[in-house]
């Protein structure tokens, strides 16, 4: 009976894995044979309406950014009245399916409620409403939010400080105190300063050095920088120079990350240009695999169905691993080749 019981437990597991043969091939199961965390932001709207998105995200992603919903605006409506309703539903269904998430973004220029920016505050004012901000949002995720987006583009394409009304209302030294908000908030927290149009070199990326540099020489609590890498086929930088700057990043002391990539093409895409696409996505990624400091890599959406391109830039599109319809395209079938490669020398070692 006994034995039976165990003939029938046996082939019942060899069924099921049968049934599944894609697990072990899933970009999270790669990843994290690969060393590196894979990730997307999220649409929280879509997760609560869209089951078969929700079940992508879940199968193929192990880290979570926001896509809006641990935005200013969005957690704090008005002053002083939290609203975690989006953030609260972020963080539970990511825990539900073991994946990390990643806070974003505490302080920015944009999506900022109306009753701050329209509102007349001293330095001091402000710098208390940022503090209490952050505290609130902070705190009530401690130790279920991994890693912070603390601060976001805040140098402008000069390489210079962004003149932005965190700035102006504080003065240049609100990046340093965000920073050193979010540690006192969450000591164990990861914590980031993430720009766009730095990735690779050139003055702006220098600025993001210079600006990094800065703070870690202060003391301030910054543990990685996040590159965005929001391209076009026509505008990426060299895989070789993202690779260059996570090492002179790396050696000052800091983590990197990919964290928002998408690659917008022309509508509709043509096959050649969702090839060359799959081949940007490949490179940037095995830049990334290449420096032992970079552990994430993201792209901002999973799927061509929630994307923030064809509304910022109409006529643009396809930028993202999954098409309208949830189907993989060249770029999932690119990205997952290089993380099996990665996973099975990894595993050699
Ligand atoms: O994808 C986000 C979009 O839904 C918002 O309307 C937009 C508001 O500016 O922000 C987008 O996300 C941005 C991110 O928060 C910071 N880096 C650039 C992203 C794309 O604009």
């Amino acid at each position: 009976m006994f034995l039976r019981a165990v003939v029938m437990a046996a082939s019942l597991a060899a069924t099921l894995a049968g049934a599944l043969p894609a697990a072990a091939d899933t970009l999270r199961t790669l990843a994290e044979s690969a060393g590196i965390r894979i990730g997307t932001a999220a649409n929280v709207d879509a997760l609560d309406t869209d089951a078969a998105y929700a079940r992508l995200l879940a199968r193929e992603f192990d880290l979570l950014t926001a896509e809006n919903a641990m935005k200013f605006s969005v957690v704090q409506p008005e002053r002083g009245r939290f609203d975690f309703t989006q953030a609260d539903a972020l963080v539970e269904f990511a825990e539900a399916h073991a994946m990390q998430v990643n806070g974003h973004v505490l302080v920015w220029h944009q999506q900022l409620p109306d009753w701050l920016t329209q509102g007349q505050f001293s330095r001091d004012e402000l710098a208390a409403i940022l503090r209490e901000h952050i505290r609130t949002l902070v705190t009530r995720y401690r130790g279920r939010v991994a890693s912070w987006d603390v601060a976001a583009e805040a140098v402008d394409e000069d390489g210079r400080l962004r003149e932005t009304f965190w700035s102006r209302g504080i003065g240049p030294d609100y990046l340093a105190l965000a920073f050193r908000w979010t540690h006192e908030a969450d000591p164990q927290a990861h914590l980031r300063y993430n720009d766009y149009g730095g990735e690779g070199g050139g003055v702006k990326s220098d600025g993001i050095y210079d600006l990094v540099a800065g703070l870690r020489r202060k003391g301030a609590p910054i543990h990685g920088v996040g590159l965005q890498m929001h391209a076009s086929l026509k505008d990426a930088p060299r895989a070789s120079e993202v690779r260059i700057n996570m090492k002179r990043l790396a050696a000052l002391g800091l983590q990197t990350h990919i964290s928002e990539m998408d690659v917008m093409l022309s509508l509709p895409a043509s096959r050649a240009d969702l090839r060359a696409q799959a081949a940007l996505y490949r490179d940037m990624l095995q830049a990334c695999l290449a420096v032992p400091q970079c552990r994430s890599f993201s792209t901002w959406g999973a799927s061509d169905r929630y994307s923030w391109i064809p509304e910022f830039f109409p006529g643009r599109g396809a930028a993202l691993l999954f098409d309208t319809d949830l189907q993989p395209k060249p770029a999932y079938r690119g990205i997952r080749k290089v993380l099996g490669a990665s996973a099975a020398s990894a595993r050699r070692h």
